[in-house]
């Protein structure tokens, strides 16, 4: 329970909001043009979110910027330039300080303010929100824009506290800058971060150490600096940029500048209408990737339905990555063997596989050789001691429910979120649950959000709820909570369309199953069935008098 008293000094909006990235950022500007009072509260000391906390040397976004990018505000589309086709966190940041300052969106933030109790007051029909500040926090509607990928993992390895070196997880990076020249680096995990990380580890370090459990399939990403002409065709389009968006499975519009770039490969009308590479030869096969480059293999469409083509193209990938490293036996422990692509999230880097070709790298393979235990000096394995200065987690995040998880969340009748959810998330298109009246969250468990361009998605449930609220608040309607039978359906719907696809294959453990939390449910939480047909679901449910819906 919250301290009661602290509800005397509570200050009381219309809307409350949690987190101030991207997400909660824009709820503030939406709800706040709908005419509703808002205050936003934020655990940092500033905006940002992901890419506030993210700050590890090589992170950057996989989406290209002129796409993840707001499309709200024509102004700020037309005034940002991006330095890079895939910008560095530095520029994201920086992005998303000017939309604060912009849109003046400060004077609703409370930052340095983590929420740790956030309760429904049924006589009363408010939230009521618990900080850990002597403030607290009242509001008809509750947002939850805290991310899904926002609450760090770190494993539980015995003896880690006694580490006497450095520790830094890759998710809670140092605002100011480390110095790691003349230190002996180790590093866990290779998924997005840890491979983003170790290129640019090696470099800054006297010695990296990489412990590693599962390989990754990663290819090369693109890393092209912006050229004025593309960014002006794009500005130019971007009404109808912004239309593909919403049309495309993962909210990606694919625009191709024409008018400005000679790029005679992007409109080759010889190009294969359906890509396949089963019907290929092995010859024609590798020729396509020496032609075009490892990322190729991603682009053959029977790769992620059918399990004959997906181990062909696995083979093909694991041919070239032994071309690519000195080592036999280190690129032997590179290669992944035991599940296929696309069952996680690709990952994108710069010039991994050619860091385990310096002298200053080493790779230990935590399957062949387990970790026993941490101590003040550094690692112990069964084969041997590994000496660090610096031991960096890159183990990822309790993703999509850690975050909603972790704020103690109860609803009507003293129910809490964990209860309700202790056999994994259970929502009405991933927007709200029921049980908790008036709290919404934004890109949650079931809907598209990291299948898709999270701003894409978090415009579309942005929108959403705030109309929803107009809605509301002009019909005099206390409250909107789904009912059980919604949920349930809706759940239904979204385990079926992961079925048969290579998320769900038996052989996949990702963290979009949560198999990467011991204990956690296994439960496919993203929704598979395409951004479009969600967006046209969620539009549907309103024309239907938002239908699955009861208004209290
Ligand atoms: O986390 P992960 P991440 N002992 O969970 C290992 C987004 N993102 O932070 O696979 C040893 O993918 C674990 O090993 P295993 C993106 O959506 C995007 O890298 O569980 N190792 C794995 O290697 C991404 O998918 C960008 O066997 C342990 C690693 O830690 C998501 O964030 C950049 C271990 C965790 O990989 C998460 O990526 C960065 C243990 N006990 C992130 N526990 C871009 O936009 C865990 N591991 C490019």
């Amino acid at each position: 329970m919250s301290d009661p008293t602290a509800h005397t000094r509570a200050t009381t909006t219309d809307v409350v909001v949690v987190g101030a990235g991207f997400a909660g950022m824009y709820a503030l500007y939406r709800f706040r043009q709908r005419g509703l009072s808002v205050q936003v509260l934020e655990a940092g000391d500033d905006v940002g979110g992901t890419w506030y906390w993210n700050r590890y040397p090589g992170a950057r976004c996989d989406v290209p910027s002129l796409e993840y990018s707001f499309g709200f505000s024509e102004e700020l589309e037309q005034e940002w330039d991006w330095p890079e086709v895939f910008s560095a966190q530095p520029d994201i940041l920086r992005y998303a300080n000017h939309i604060a300052d912009r849109f003046d969106l400060r004077a609703n933030i409370q930052f340095e303010t983590r929420v740790i109790a956030v309760e429904y007051d049924e006589s009363e029909k408010l939230w009521r929100l618990t900080t850990d500040t002597d403030r607290a926090f009242v509001g008809k509607y509750c947002v939850m824009a805290t991310g899904c990928l926002s609450v760090p993992n770190k494993p539980d390895l015995p003896g880690a506290a006694s580490f006497e070196g450095l520790e830094l997880h890759t998710g809670l990076w140092p605002q100011e800058p480390v110095d790691l020249s003349s230190k002996r680096v180790g590093i866990i995990g290779t998924g997005s971060s840890g491979v983003q990380a170790i290129p640019e580890l090696a470099k800054l370090a006297a010695e990296l150490i990489v412990f590693q459990r599962t390989p990754v399939y990663t290819v090369p990403a693109n890393r092209k600096g912006m050229r004025d002409a593309v960014q002006q065709e794009f500005k130019d389009n971007y009404r109808r940029i912004r239309e593909m968006q919403q049309a495309n499975q993962g909210g990606v519009s694919n625009f191709r500048p024409t008018l400005n770039v000679n790029r005679p490969d992007v409109f080759d009308p010889m190009a294969p209408k359906r890509n396949l590479i089963k019907p290929l030869t092995p010859e024609q096969r590798r020729t396509r990737v020496e032609e075009k480059g490892l990322g190729e293999i991603l682009s053959f469409r029977d790769v992620y339905t059918d399990l004959e083509a997906n181990e062909i193209a696995n083979d093909l990938y694991r041919d070239v990555v032994r071309t690519m490293v000195t080592d036999a036996e280190v690129a032997e422990r590179l290669l992944p063997k035991d599940y296929g692509i696309g069952c996680k999230r690709q990952v994108l880097d710069r010039d991994y596989y050619a860091t385990f070709n310096r002298t200053n790298v080493a790779l230990v393979d935590v399957r062949e050789e387990p970790i026993q235990t941490i101590n003040p000096a550094g690692i112990q394995t069964v084969a041997g001691q590994y000496d660090l200065d610096v031991l960096v987690y890159a183990t990822g995040f309790d993703a999509m429910t850690g975050a909603l998880l972790k704020v103690n969340i109860t609803g009507r009748d003293g129910r809490t979120l964990e209860q309700k959810w202790q056999h994994g998330p259970v929502a009405y298109l991933g927007l709200q649950m029921n049980g908790f009246p008036n709290l919404f969250t934004v890109t949650g468990p079931g809907s598209p959000s990291v299948l898709c361009n999270m701003l894409v998605a978090i415009e579309q449930h942005v929108n959403w709820i705030g109309d929803c609220i107009r809605h509301l608040e002009v019909n005099h309607l206390g409250g909107i909570e789904p009912t059980p039978q919604a949920e349930l359906d809706w759940i239904a719907h979204v385990n079926e369309v992961a079925e048969g696809t290579m998320f769900t294959a038996p052989s996949c453990n990702s963290w979009y199953l949560g198999a990467n939390i011991p204990g956690k449910p296994r439960i496919f939480m993203p929704y598979v069935g395409g951004y479009p047909r969600y967006r046209e679901r969620c539009e549907q449910v309103v024309a239907n008098d938002y239908e699955g819906f009861q208004f209290v």
